[in-house]
């Protein structure tokens, strides 16, 4: 039987019901959490936008700067590997500053989608980029990018696209079951390109999720900003401090949301209770060396056909090609 719910919500209030149930759910877990996907509403994809123009947020433009090597030598390898055309799909696209140097390099590239939560911000990053690309098929599609989802098109090649370290947001059970969802979604000998933060000195990762100027820490926030607006809660922002720290163990760096003081938070009928210095676990960032998302990702059946690693080792970038 389907469920009533998703069949007769349209697809907003369901995305609000979806919403509400999982920050009921997360906060009254022990310890409290909420899932890193809800900060990005417009203002919180502005905001993670302003991250990327930090000096201390090395990823964003490591990344980037790596880009155009890995694309020149994927124009070589795509060359030799078919003749068919190439489709990307991007999971978590964002502002789509990062498919420009697959654009501009790999000749056989002809059709993109992106594929994002926030579907406002992404509509104007297709728009813009269509001004870029003219001949490009686009589409953008707005949608949680952790389920499966269908994709037509026979005798092309697909290409999935993860830059930006988002796979670090998943734990590492969490990342070979989205690898392997998404080597379902591609289909049979198909390629995905990732961008993989690295494990590195913990100084360097303290201040990247640590910025001076505050960036991150209203990023955070953001989420009890829109707890607060789109479901009503009175949480008060005062009465929570960001906090980042390297988890050493567990090879992640994790933000929090942490209680100034005792308090209690109200969502209509729900109540939470926060000790004094109790914390909203907001995000998990994972970082891998080369290797270690190698066999990662060996265990969703794919195999690393490629990978390259920024001149100072801060970032890297791996080409997976699905096991026969
Ligand atoms: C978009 C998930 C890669 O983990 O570094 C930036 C998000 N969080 N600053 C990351 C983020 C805090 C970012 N990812």
């Amino acid at each position: 039987m389907s469920d009533p719910v998703s069949t007769t919500l349209p697809e907003t209030e369901q995305a609000d019901k979806e919403f509400l149930d999982d920050v009921i759910a997360g906060l009254h877990r022990q310890p409290k959490q909420l899932a890193p996907k809800y900060f990005y509403d417009e203002q919180g994809s502005r905001y993670f936008d302003q991250i990327c123009q930090l000096e201390e947020y090395y990823p964003y433009r490591t990344e980037l700067e790596l880009l155009p090597r890995v694309a020149k030598e994927l124009n070589d390898y795509f060359h030799q590997q078919t003749s068919d055309g190439i489709h990307v799909i991007e999971f978590g696209a964002g502002s789509l500053h990062k498919i420009k140097p697959l654009l501009e390099h790999v000749e056989q590239i002809d059709e993109f989608t992106a594929i994002d939560i926030s579907g406002a911000h992404l509509q104007s990053a297709c728009a813009e980029l269509k001004n870029y690309f003219p001949e490009l098929t686009i589409h953008g599609v707005e949608a949680d990018f952790t389920r499966p989802f269908p994709l037509k098109a026979e005798g092309r090649v697909h290409l999935g696209f993860f830059p930006g370290s988002t796979i670090g947001n998943l734990a590492p059970a969490e990342a070979v079951e989205f690898l392997a969802n998404a080597r379902q979604t591609l289909g049979e000998g198909s390629y995905m390109l990732l961008g993989v933060d690295t494990k590195k000195d913990e100084q360097l990762l303290h201040q990247a999720y640590n910025d001076s100027a505050g960036v991150t820490a209203k990023f955070n926030k953001n989420v009890l900003v829109r707890i607060n607006r789109e479901l009503g809660a009175d949480f008060d922002l005062d009465g929570f401090r960001h906090e980042a720290w390297y988890n050493d163990a567990k090879g992640r760096v994790e933000m929090h949301l942490r209680s100034v003081r005792e308090q209690r938070v109200t969502l209509g009928t729900q109540v939470f209770d926060f000790a004094k210095d109790e914390t909203i676990h907001t995000e998990n960032s994972y970082k891998y060396h080369p290797h270690e998302f190698e066999d990662l990702a060996a265990k969703a059946g794919w195999h690393a056909e490629k990978w390259w690693l920024a001149d100072n080792q801060m970032f890297s970038v791996t080409l997976l090609r699905s096991d026969q």
